[in-house]
């Protein structure tokens, strides 16, 4: 199944991104640039950590190609997510994509960044990809 936030423009065959191979994993996704170049010794890093994951491996989780045949097979999907917050009620920053960051963690296939990219950035071309903007 593809995800895609409301404030996305697709300028692209949406067909690549269907057909990339999720493999075993839960999710296909961009790692989000804001939380890469966070410093791990950084609060941003370590908020990032105590939520989900390490932040070179944080996803955005604007556009999503997931794989719900694994996800399926986590069990009650809405119950652990309700659980996860009950632990991180005053840390996390980025809500559902802190969630999924967590849930997926270790089961994420990270895609070429023309699937979701950032409409801010200076040096981005902007065909042939999806661009996101917030
Ligand atoms: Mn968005």
């Amino acid at each position: 199944m593809i995800y895609l936030d409301c404030d996305v423009l697709v300028n692209m065959d949406i067909r690549d991104l269907w057909e990339i191979e999720t493999g075993g994993n839960y999710v296909a996704a961009v790692v989000d640039e804001g939380l890469r170049k966070q410093k791990l010794f950084s609060v941003g890093g370590l908020m990032c950590w105590i939520n989900c994951c390490k932040p070179s491996a944080y996803f955005n989780s604007g556009v999503l190609l997931m794989n719900l045949a694994e996800i399926r097979g986590m069990g009650n999907f809405f119950a652990l997510s309700v659980e996860w917050f009950k632990y991180h009620p005053h840390t996390s920053e980025f809500g559902d994509q802190d969630a999924l960051n967590a849930l997926f963690f270790g089961k994420v296939k990270l895609i070429d960044s023309r699937f979701n990219r950032h409409k801010g950035l200076e040096d981005s071309d902007l065909s042939n990809s999806i661009i996101h903007m917030i």
